[in-house]
C-alpha cells in the first residue's frame, strides 16, 4: 500500500489519493449548543468544520496511527463559540495529539467523572490529549482554527456519551472575551 501523502503546512490541507474529506454542517450539531433559539435562527446547511484525514490502515487496527487536519470556522451560536462535536475514544485509554497551524481557540478536556478544563490552542501549540479524556476544539478567534491531529487507529469514537450528557462546561463570550462556564442542568 502507498503510505505517503502531503501536507501544505501553511494551510493544513492534505493531498494524495488516500486523503478522505468530510464536513460537519450546523444542523448535524444541533444537540451540542446550549442556546436552541439562537441555533434555530442560523442556516443549518452552513459548514462548521471540515476534516481532511489519512487512514493508512483499517480503523480498529492495533498499533497503527491516523492523521487529520480540522478546519473549524469562526462564529457563535448565541454566545457560544463554534466547536467540534467532541468525543471520548471508544478504547478509553487511547491518547491523541492536536497541533495548531492557524487561529486561536480552546481545547476542552473532560474526564470520565464529568470534570472539564480548557487548554489554550494557538498557532504552534501542541496539545497532548491523554487517554480517558473527552476532547472538543472551540474556535474563539475571528479566523478558522486549523489543527492537525494524530491518534491510534484502534481508538475509535464514542460520540454517544457526549451526545447524551454533553460537556460539563461551555466556552462562551463574556465581555468580549472567551470564558469557560459551568453548564446549568435544567
Ligand atoms: C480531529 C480528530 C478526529 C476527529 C476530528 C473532528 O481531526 O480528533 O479524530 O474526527 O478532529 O472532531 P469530532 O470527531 O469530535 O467531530
Ligand atoms: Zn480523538
Amino acid at each position: 500500500m502507498n503510505s505517503i501523502i502531503h501536507i501544505d503546512w501553511n494551510t493544513g490541507r492534505l493531498f494524495g489519493p488516500q486523503v478522505q474529506h468530510s464536513e460537519k454542517k450546523l444542523k448535524e450539531l444541533a444537540h451540542i449548543f446550549h442556546d436552541q433559539t439562537a441555533f434555530s435562527a442560523l442556516p443549518g446547511d452552513d459548514v462548521i468544520y471540515r476534516v481532511d484525514s489519512f487512514k493508512p490502515v483499517t480503523a480498529g487496527t492495533e498499533g497503527g496511527l491516523f492523521w487529520g487536519t480540522t478546519f473549524l470556522e469562526p462564529g457563535k451560536v448565541g454566545d457560544e463559540y463554534f466547536m467540534t462535536a467532541g468525543h471520548f475514544h471508544h478504547v478509553r485509554n487511547r491518547a491523541e495529539y492536536y497541533a495548531v497551524i492557524e487561529g486561536e481557540g480552546a481545547l476542552l478536556l473532560m474526564d470520565e467523572s464529568g470534570k472539564t478544563h480548557a487548554e489554550a490552542m494557538q498557532k504552534g501549540s501542541i496539545n497532548y490529549i491523554p487517554g480517558y479524556m473527552a476532547h472538543r476544539a472551540v474556535n474563539t478567534g475571528n479566523v478558522p482554527l486549523v489543527f492537525v491531529a494524530s491518534w491510534p487507529s484502534d481508538a475509535g469514537y464514542d460520540y454517544e456519551t457526549i451526545a447524551h450528557d454533553g460537556f460539563s462546561a461551555l466556552m462562551v463570550e463574556r465581555d468580549g472575551k472567551p470564558a469557560l462556564i459551568e453548564r446549568s442542568r435544567a
